[in-house]
């Protein structure tokens, strides 16, 4: 697209957006607070580098497809992130596994990783200005088999889970202190039961046991900073999942961490969008796993719709952006999956675009003045408001490709790289 159309069509809703008192001077500045957390595990189907041929296994979660030139190694999938990276506006971080270690080749399992393991990705990071996260791995492993990790009855195994999360927490918080940036660490586990189980509590019980232990080692909040991820069901733990939201709510408030929610964790009626404005009265920061789950936590790739879209304007609404931290978290085998990364962020941050252009001040006095057909009206009026210019315009003040450039600079690198492994 010629530069000159670009800031024309700018100019024009520049103007229009005014006319409803929205400034997209401030909106644009205000994306630069907007830092996505690019989730390291789109570029090999959650496979990690363990060993050769590492599989996602178990969890009840699942990447369907083979859509050939996944990551196999830690160098490409370095070089498909530099790609996505150079495709998108705004700020990113790397948002990292325990199974994406540097383990030479050596055997190392989940209870005895080290900072030297990741010390090459946080060198990385460090190149690219950017800041890291980290997970720790209670999936894909012999020690998940039966479905329980953190609140196994099982000592042995338990004991294994913790020492890993310990060892994952200490990592971050290295990674933070030596990217200048606090690491978010999130903790997600599997466990749960596929038939009606009758003893919950003692898991429950174990589970809270279980953290407790883990958090009891304290790190600086500029360096760590904890999440706990909650969910409805998975494959496989179709009657009960022990971590549910009501358990980590409790645990979040009373322990002051962070809460994960992730948008495919729960009852499709229910809106993550609405769960913002209570859960930020009673903790200080939030993560997202911004998903797209079809009919059930599906994991596709993101799009701007809805819910992505309703979750970015409770969060502008309520002016907390400084308050959440924005993750991703899907994992599409079946497509080419640079364009998977580049689509599903950007559609991220088109939903922070588009609640950052709302006239929320006018709409907020016809609500309160009671007008609720003005609401309402205003609100499906701003959805034909040229949106897109303004986003155009952001991507070339990015300087990254404008529209539907990037397609085809994705078609590039496929034949290139992506085909030839
Ligand atoms: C699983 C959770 C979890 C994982 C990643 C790989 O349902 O969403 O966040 O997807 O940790
Ligand atoms: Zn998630």
């Amino acid at each position: 697209m010629k530069k000159e159309i670009i800031k024309k069509a700018y100019q024009i809703a520049k103007d229009q957006y005014a006319s409803f008192g929205v400034d997209t001077e401030k909106a644009l500045s205000e994306m630069n607070n907007l830092v996505i957390s690019l989730h390291c595990w789109q570029t090999d189907d959650v496979g990690g580098f363990e060993r050769e041929g590492a599989e996602l296994g178990g969890g009840g979660i699942q990447a369907t497809g083979n859509f050939p030139g996944k990551a196999r190694t830690i160098a490409q999938m370095r070089d498909d992130l530099d790609k996505v990276m150079s495709l998108l506006p705004g700020k990113q971080r790397l948002n990292l596994h325990a199974i994406y270690g540097e383990f030479g080749g050596e055997k190392i399992d989940r209870d005895q990783i080290e900072l030297k393991h990741f010390q090459g990705w946080i060198d990385w990071a460090k190149k690219r200005n950017i800041g890291l996260d980290f997970n720790c791995t209670c999936f894909s492993h012999p020690y998940a088999d039966d479905g329980f990790t953190l609140s196994s009855k099982n000592s042995k195994i338990r004991k294994f889970w913790i020492e890993h999360t310990k060892r994952c927490r200490a990592i971050a918080a290295e990674m933070g202190k030596q990217l200048g940036t606090p690491s978010v660490h999130n903790i997600w586990i599997p466990d749960g039961s596929k038939d009606t189980p009758v003893d919950r509590y003692t898991h429950r019980k174990i589970l809270k046991k279980s953290l407790d232990e883990i958090f009891s080692v304290k790190y600086p909040k500029k360096y760590l900073k904890d999440s706990v991820e909650s969910k409805l069901f998975g494959i496989g733990s179709e009657s009960m999942v022990v971590g549910s939201h009501d358990f980590y709510i409790g645990y979040a408030v009373s322990n002051n961490t962070m809460i994960t929610l992730d948008n495919g964790h729960f009852h499709p009626t229910e809106q993550v969008g609405d769960k913002i404005s209570s859960i930020l009265l009673y903790v200080d920061e939030l993560l997202l796993h911004l998903t797209r789950g079809v009919r059930w936590d599906s994991d596709h790739v993101v799009t701007f719709n809805d819910e992505l879209t309703l979750i970015a304007q409770e969060i502008v609404r309520a002016k907390a952006l400084n308050r959440v931290n924005v993750g991703l978290d899907f994992f599409d085998a079946s497509l080419n999956r640079i364009e998977a990364y580049v689509t599903g962020t950007r559609a991220a941050q088109l939903a922070f675009l588009y609640a950052l252009l709302e006239p929320y001040e006018m709409l907020l006095k016809y609500e309160e003045q009671g007008k609720n057909f003005e609401r309402l009206s205003l609100m499906e009026l701003m959805k034909t408001k040229p949106f897109g210019a303004v986003w155009d315009y952001y991507c070339m003040m990015s300087d990254v490709p404008v529209g539907e450039e990037y397609i085809e600079e994705i078609g590039k690198y496929e034949k290139e790289v992506l085909f030839k492994r």
